[in-house]
């Protein structure tokens, strides 16, 4: 594998799966295929899952880990080319990028969408300057329109959990008091139409997301009838796709709120959240914390979907 961006970039998923029962199973295994190589974890954005468990997976490889957070302590970049430089950004991103490639061998990035040009964020202007011109490796720690690394854990999860071949896997809106990028949403939809399991997104009016990674799902806007029978409730939020509301929020209204009474009408349903999560508006404590919650399980996950793409990375370095 060179990049890693998509579930384009996976290749079968069920060997994918299959790769990443045997780093769950054997975390330490690869310890030599890593030795004397540098990951580089670049950060635009916060973060506590991916910073800490792509840094775990990279260790479990054997390899030397750097991180860098280019708004605490790093130079500010300009990413735009032909601006005359006279503002608050003493640096240019066309030479940080390829600076930053020279001392490591692989570089994640996270860099969300900014909500100023809708253009800018679904073309992933940011993550494709550094597969451009890093000269390395890049893979995506939640770019402008994914979060693949997510979404593959998420799979993991579901694959663990289940208790049926094809369970029916249920993605809700949900409440928030801050604009939120698609990226969460868009990924997971993009990962659940390349598996067999019935796949539905329900959400307010306006939320529309990208037909691109909508694909072949299902669209309720009933939430109750999205919820009943389902085997999994996905819950997040994001902000308006749909022109001209790009990035804006159109509801905050908490009847979206996953709670203990919409779960009843699921087929005792698994709770999933990528975290952050803001208890009582997107999820209720009850539910969060309920026996069908596996948040925790999930997020550890996140260990294993960074392990297998770096292992992937590595090999063909
Ligand atoms: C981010 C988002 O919604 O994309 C990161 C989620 C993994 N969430 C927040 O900024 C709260
Ligand atoms: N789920 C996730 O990516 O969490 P962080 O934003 O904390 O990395």
């Amino acid at each position: 594998m060179r990049n890693f961006t998509s579930v384009h970039d996976i290749g079968d998923l069920n060997l994918a799966l299959e790769k990443a029962m045997f780093v769950k199973e054997h975390p330490y295994a690869d310890q030599e295929i890593g030795k004397n190589k540098t990951l580089l974890l670049i950060f635009f954005n916060s973060s506590l899952r991916t910073r800490l468990s792509t840094q775990k997976a990279g260790m479990n490889l054997g390899m030397n880990v750097i991180v860098l957070d280019i708004n605490q302590g790093a130079w500010k970049l300009e990413t735009e080319r032909g601006v005359i430089m006279d503002g608050d950004k003493p640096e240019h991103i066309l030479e940080a990028i390829p600076v930053m490639g020279s001392y490591c061998d692989i570089i994640g990035v996270r860099s969300f969408a900014q909500f100023e040009d809708k253009k800018d964020d679904y073309n992933e202007v940011i993550l494709n300057q550094f597969i451009q011109h890093s000269g390395r490796p890049v893979f995506s720690m939640e770019a402008a329109t994914r979060h693949p690394l997510q979404s593959f854990a998420d799979l993991i999860t579901i694959e663990e959990y289940k208790k049926k071949e094809r369970p029916k896997v249920v993605l809700t809106w949900a409440p928030h008091p801050k604009a939120l990028p698609q990226a969460v949403p868009n990924s997971f939809a993009e990962w659940m139409n390349a598996t067999d399991y019935e796949f539905v997104i329900t959400h307010p009016e306006g939320y529309e997301l990208d037909e691109k990674f909508v694909g072949n799902a299902v669209i309720e806007y009933d939430k109750e009838k999205a919820y009943k029978g389902a085997d999994f409730i996905y819950a997040k939020n994001w902000a308006a796709y749909q022109d001209p509301n790009y990035g804006k929020i159109l509801s905050t209204d908490r009847s979206w709120t996953v709670d203990s009474e919409k779960m009843a009408l699921t087929n005792n349903a698994y709770f999933m959240h990528c975290l952050p999560v803001r208890r009582n508006m997107i999820v209720s404590d009850e539910v969060i914390e309920g026996p069908q919650s596996i948040v925790i399980p999930e997020a550890a996950n996140r260990v294993v979907s960074a392990q297998v793409v770096l292992k992937e990375i590595l090999k063909d370095l």
